[in-house]
């Protein structure tokens, strides 16, 4: 296993040095962030980022993401030039030795929550997604800014779009996303990169938008369109465990046994009763997951890709960016880790 930190660059207000100071950290997860979905990256910006790492003691090997224009998951005219220029950024990525790619295919929105600073009994806060306050909800008819959506859009355009998803369905998003991979995958296989997909958080439709990357069946479909190792998952059992339904540690194990998980997100969720859900700590006894079985399913399947602390909450006063301030989740590193030493030493 490969412990990493997501880092979002300079204008990130964590530095480099407090992330390498975590114990067992090795490689940093970031993004070009100075273009829009779409453009090419700049080499400079890549290189920039190589340096930076490494000046740190630290390997930057992972991107996420390379965000899929909305054009590419609706099949729109101009799909072929976006596939090119996608491609073009993995061949970038990997000359500047990134070795595993993140995304998502989601429509619209990458994640939703209606509080980002839910405070608990401690006084810590995370971010939640509470059904009382998404119902009455609609996109269609009210002028909606939830926490985390992309602001840039405008009322007129966030319809537009659902209309746009409404007509093409669940099955024109797959046919899609076949598309995507079988440009995008060939490549990736040529430089050596993992393509991970993250799946759609929460795991079920919002607002009626398509949503495939949701369950054990889906991801079955999902990793027959391409069989190749490259096309693999970014396992976020935070976001998957969202859903009652899914049994993330017996995902976790098959997945991870047929060789196909590229990237572990590691976080803990309380569902509630209502389906409504909180981000919580990392241990085990403060969320729905049971992260040692998780880690012992890992270790237990030879897994050696990546794994990053998902999500932390706010802690010791520390302010920032939502689910990524430096202290929680740097603990939950330590706690992943303490897990892998233990089921790793169980196993000789
Ligand atoms: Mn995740």
């Amino acid at each position: 296993m490969k412990m990493s930190f997501r880092w979002y660059g300079e204008s990130d207000p964590i530095s480099l040095e407090y992330i390498s100071q975590i114990p067992g950290m090795r490689s940093i997860v970031s993004a070009v962030y100075d273009v829009k979905p779409g453009e090419v990256w700049p080499e400079e910006s890549l290189a920039r980022m190589k340096e930076q790492c490494e000046a740190h003691g630290l390997v930057f090997d992972v991107v996420e993401s390379i965000p899929v224009h909305e054009d590419i998951k609706l099949g729109r005219n101009n799909v072929d030039e976006l596939l090119d220029v996608y491609c073009e950024n993995i061949r970038r990525c990997a000359k500047y030795g990134v070795k595993c790619v993140t995304y998502n295919f989601m429509p619209v929105f990458d994640w939703t929550r209606t509080q980002l600073d839910k405070k608990a009994p401690d006084g810590s806060t995370s971010l939640v997604m509470y059904w009382d306050q998404m119902r009455g909800l609609d996109p269609l008819k009210d002028d909606i800014h939830l926490p985390g959506w992309d602001s840039s859009y405008s009322q007129e355009e966030v319809r537009e779009l659902i209309s746009a998803y409404g007509a093409i369905g669940e099955e024109g998003l797959w046919r899609n996303l076949e598309k995507f991979l079988k440009k995008v995958i060939p490549v990736a296989e040529e430089c050596g990169v993992v393509m991970a997909i993250h799946p759609d958080d929460p795991p079920y439709p919002i607002f009626g938008l398509p949503r495939i990357i949701t369950c054990e069946e889906h991801l079955d479909r999902f990793l027959k369109i391409v069989d190749s190792p490259a096309n693999s998952l970014c396992l976020c059992t935070g976001s998957l465990g969202c859903a009652k339904t899914n049994d993330v540690a017996k995902m976790v194990r098959k997945y991870s046994e047929m060789g196909r998980i590229g990237f572990m997100h590691i976080r803990n969720v309380k569902i509630m009763e209502d389906g409504s859900f909180e981000e919580r700590a990392h241990l085990s006894r403060c969320g729905s997951l049971d992260i040692y079985e998780i880690v012992k399913n890992l270790v237990e399947t030879g897994f050696d890709g990546y794994v990053r602390p998902d999500h932390g909450r706010m802690i010791w006063g520390e302010t920032g960016k939502p689910g990524y301030g430096l202290f929680d989740r740097a603990l939950g590193a330590t706690y992943i880790n303490g897990l892998f030493e233990a089921c790793e030493k169980d196993r000789k």
